[in-house]
């Protein structure tokens, strides 16, 4: 297949200014005219081709200034239409129409119907699949859309931007017309067309201007949509608030539908929505569904002015929108709840996708210099750590300077098609500060290791810390360059404060950050009266992996007086790890796992500390998963030893604790009534902590039974069955619950896909035949993205000892269904075919169960773009 590359990146010959659009909608067979307004860039001459892209279109007429073209001055084929010159005006007008039938887009993109709701996604390239168009992001356009349909299937009519007419067709039919002043690429385009409820409300901006806001959804469903309001009108504030960015149109519109390949997408002014990050109450939705609901709103929202108002040169600069709009969701969320829990939740996020992806075969860098389909490109990197270097841009530069390098970025791309260099030359201007040795984090892929030791010397008062970096060479970029890593740290006295020094050499050191830029650096702390403990890389202030040489009892020092509450819970949660490597050894040699006393005893005194509130009690309770004692072991791994280690320790904590669990457990069972907001919902998620080890150290259903059958919330209920589920899947009373789950919302898909996750994640070997059996239940589709991720995706990327089986039939089982699903939606199929990417650092014979796997995969027939591209970066 044909290879992108960065630097072949040219401007187009020609723009188009202007776009009108006229849609007859029908679900099959639908007609689009065109009517674009090109212009010849200054310079170019007119006998050059002009090159529109299309993607399985035909052309039925073509129109240039209103007259007919002769048929050897043009060539139209399904992926491109080629005018071989143009008008010797630089202006002029092309008109095309076009058909197509969105009932059988079964692959989600361009324009498509969605349980009877005409919807479209365009992002990244299927606007072409809509009509002939230069489409990239960086050619700019003002559209004016007018959408006809019938009246009665269709009342609702939306576009972007604002609405400026409607009124009655012949045969029952009507039309809409929409206006979008700001110039966009078509990849922001969109359009809905149904019959949908809806949720109305208003926003006036801090200068005064009065916005009318809308969220549509299935009839029957708008209750469900107020959290999804409120959390818009929260977003909208806090943009002005926080980064002095208002919103720009007179409508807000957000569209949730049922059919979608990923979460959301931020269309100007229209945001289209997964159903499933739209819709919550307290009965259907955990406490989860309701953070991410938050989240996701807001992301989608701040993306008007990072993503539209200032959008991307090409698609290699993806990161530039999403990175940023990541880094200001998260501290939008960061705002709304608990700090510290958010950025646990975040490393855990980015351990658990991101770092596996840096440090296997489908590696690239934040900002990719080559690609084959750029829809396998949004992933975890350009996001997670996007947000990231973003995130270190501000610890460079402090509060005040990042504000104003934001600041100037907005005033000055506002309108443009930019680059990542452009960003950064904003805050390298307003601060004076050098960031060529930081942008390598864009340039550069891989995480970064650091290496940390240190010595206190009492005599000379002296504490001296080693730091060592290094990173590890990925795919294409064997060697690296040395990157600029700023490390926050403490030196934690005795009393749990932090230590004052009278200066240090060795690196700069300024402002409790560290600032890492050489192989190795010796850093010298001056008047240091006592051994300090050193804490390093507080906040997650840099997203690398560390080994610190560090004793059990420092680790547990930290984790009971570092004033950084996330190093708290990373010094926790890395003698967690530790302990739960060394089970793992010890399983693997046919012994017995045993703990350390004292981790297990601590677990009670933290439950219970009633200084720390108790969504950061329940994070710091949460072990490891075993993806992360995976990756921490990384290579040979065997899963069914380190779920073993797992269990044990869970269950010698459960039965360790059992007295002031099972009492805090009672205790937090208050009955009040159900409200979403950060401390219920933290109350919530340490009783479910709390119960998973009750139930563990009981070894009966006993207590999660209770807790299923009186639960009164979402949150409550589901955790319940997990734990059913998955520590006694053989119980009647797993089988009971299921079964009345199940009865109860077999009417409600996204609720039914709880069930279908619960199962898809119940260990072991039978894993493979329940999903299996699960395929053939009646809710489930291979057609529906959410039924997918439920059941399969799930099972591929959170069923270690499911999906890893032994004998290799879970890799068969992918296998198999990615090539299914692939005939319809190769998008859907080439994300879950990601499961298999840390294949090489299983143990042998798993790994050759899933190289074969691949290799079924890799010589089937017509394989699309997407799903070549991801197998065959994944065997390389
Ligand atoms: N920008 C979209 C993602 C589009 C994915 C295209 N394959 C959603 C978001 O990041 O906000
Ligand atoms: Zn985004």
């Amino acid at each position: 297949g044909q290879v992108f590359r960065l630097e072949d990146y040219g401007p187009s010959d020609y723009l188009i200014p202007e776009t009108d659009l006229t849609f007859q909608l029908d679900s099959a067979d639908t007609r689009v005219e065109a009517r674009l307004t090109v212009e010849r860039r200054d310079g170019v001459a007119a006998d050059r081709p002009l090159i529109l892209d299309g993607d399985g279109l035909t052309l039925e007429s073509l129109l240039v200034n209103g007259a007919p073209v002769a048929e050897s001055d043009y060539e139209a084929t399904a992926d491109r239409l080629v005018l071989r010159s143009t008008p010797p005006a630089k202006r002029f007008e092309l008109t095309l129409v076009t058909r197509t039938d969105p009932s059988a887009n079964k692959a989600l993109m361009g324009l498509y119907v969605s349980n009877g709701v005409f919807c479209t996604q365009c992002e990244a390239e299927g606007f072409r699949r809509i009509t002939y168009f230069l489409d990239r992001p960086d050619v700019l356009s003002v559209y004016r859309v007018c959408l006809e349909a019938d009246r009665k299937t269709a009342p609702l009519l939306l576009s972007n931007g604002n609405p400026t007419d409607s009124g009655e067709l012949e045969h029952g039919r009507h039309f809409a017309v929409w206006h979008d002043p700001h110039p966009k690429p078509s990849y922001l385009f969109a359009l809905v067309a149904g019959d949908l409820g809806a949720v109305h409300d208003t926003f006036t901006t801090a200068s005064g201007r009065d916005v009318t806001l809308a969220i549509y959804v299935e009839h029957g469903k708008e209750a469900r949509a107020t959290y999804a309001m409120d959390a818009l009108k929260r977003s909208m504030r806090w943009d002005e608030e926080r980064f002095g960015r208002e919103y720009d149109l007179d409508v807000f519109n957000i569209v949730a539908v049922s059919d979608f390949n990923m979460g959301a997408m931020e269309n100007k002014g229209l945001n289209i929505f997964n159903d499933k990050y739209v819709l919550a109450d307290p009965e259907t939705a955990t406490d989860m569904d309701f953070a991410n609901i938050e989240a996701i709103i807001a992301h989608e929202y701040f993306h008007n002015w990072t993503g539209n108002r200032i959008t991307c040169r090409d698609w290699f600069q993806l990161c530039l929108k999403e990175g940023l709009t990541v880094y200001r969701d998260h501290e939008f969320s960061a705002d709304q709840r608990s700090r510290a829990v958010k950025r646990i939740a975040e490393v855990r996020t980015l351990r658990a996708h991101q770092f596996p992806e840096d440090q296997g075969p489908l590696a690239h860098p934040v900002r990719p210099r080559r690609y084959r389909e750029i829809n396998n490109f949004y992933t975890a990197t350009v996001y997670e750590k996007g947000s990231e270097v973003v995130r270190m841009i501000r610890t460079l530069l402090g509060a005040d300077k990042f504000r104003a390098g934001m600041d100037l970025y907005f005033e000055r791309h506002d309108g443009q098609a930019v680059t990542i260099e452009d960003f950064v030359r904003c805050f390298e201007e307003v601060s004076g500060a050098d960031l060529a040795q930081f942008a390598l984090w864009y340039h550069q892929a891989g995480t970064p290791n650091i290496t940390a030791s240190g010595r206190y010397n009492g005599r000379a008062r002296e504490f001296t810390l080693e730091i060592e970096q290094s990173v590890p060479p990925t795919p294409s970029e064997a060697r690296k360059r040395l990157m600029h890593i700023p490390l926050a740290f403490g030196l934690v006295g005795s009393n749990g404060e932090d230590m004052t020094f009278d200066g240090a050499d060795g690196a700069t050191v300024e402002d409790g950050v560290i600032h890492v830029r050489k192989r190795k650096h010796v850093i010298r702390f001056k008047g240091i009266g006592a051994r300090p403990v050193v804490s390093l890389n507080r906040g997650f202030s840099a997203p690398v992996t560390l080994s610190l040489e560090a004793s059990a009892e420092d680790r547990m020092f930290l984790a009971r007086h570092d004033n950084d509450l996330f190093s708290r819970w990373q010094a926790l949660n890395t003698l967690f790890t530790e302990a739960l490597i060394e089970a793992t050894q010890r399983i693997r040699g046919g012994k017995e796992a045993a703990f350390p006393d004292e981790l297990l005893a601590y677990p009670a005194e933290i439950a219970s500390d009633e200084t720390l509130g108790a969504a950061y009690r329940a994070q710091a309770l949460t072990l490891p998963a075993e993806a992360d004692i995976a990756r921490e072991i990384g290579s040979s791994i065997d899963p069914d030893a380190i779920h073993a280690a797992i269990s044990g320790l869970r269950e010698a904590i459960g039965s360790q604790c059992a007295g002031t669990f099972g009492e805090l457990h009672e205790a937090l069972d208050s009955g009040e009534t159900f409200t979403p907001d950060a401390a219920s919902a933290g109350r919530r998620a340490l009783r479910n902590v709390l119960l998973d080890y009750l139930s563990a150290g009981t070894g009966t259903p006993e207590h999660a039974t209770r807790q299923f059958e009186t639960a009164d919330n979402m949150t409550a209920m589901a955790a319940a069955l997990a734990v059913l589920a998955h520590q006694f899947p053989h119980s009647p009373q797993t089988a009971q619950a299921l079964a009345q789950f199940e009865e109860r919302y077999r009417g409600n898909p996204l609720v039914l896909d709880k069930w279908f996750m619960v199962q898809a994640t119940t260990p072991g070997p039978d894993a493979v035949e329940r999903v299996r059996g699960l395929m053939a239940h009646e809710a489930f589709s291979l057609a529906n993205p959410n039924r997918v991720r439920a059941l399969i995706g799930t099972f591929a990327s959170a069923n270690q000892t499911g999906f890893h089986r032994a004998d290799g039939e879970g890799y068969r089982f992918l296998a198999e269904t990615v090539l299914a699903i692939e005939k319809d939606n190769p998008q859907l199929a080439a994300r879950l075919a990601i499961a298999f990417r840390s294949w090489r650092s299983l143990e042998k014979k798993r790994q050759e169960h899933a190289r074969e796997a691949l290799a079924t995969i890799s010589q089937a027939k017509e394989l699309s773009r997407d799903l070549r591209d991801i197998v065959e970066r994944t065997l390389a």
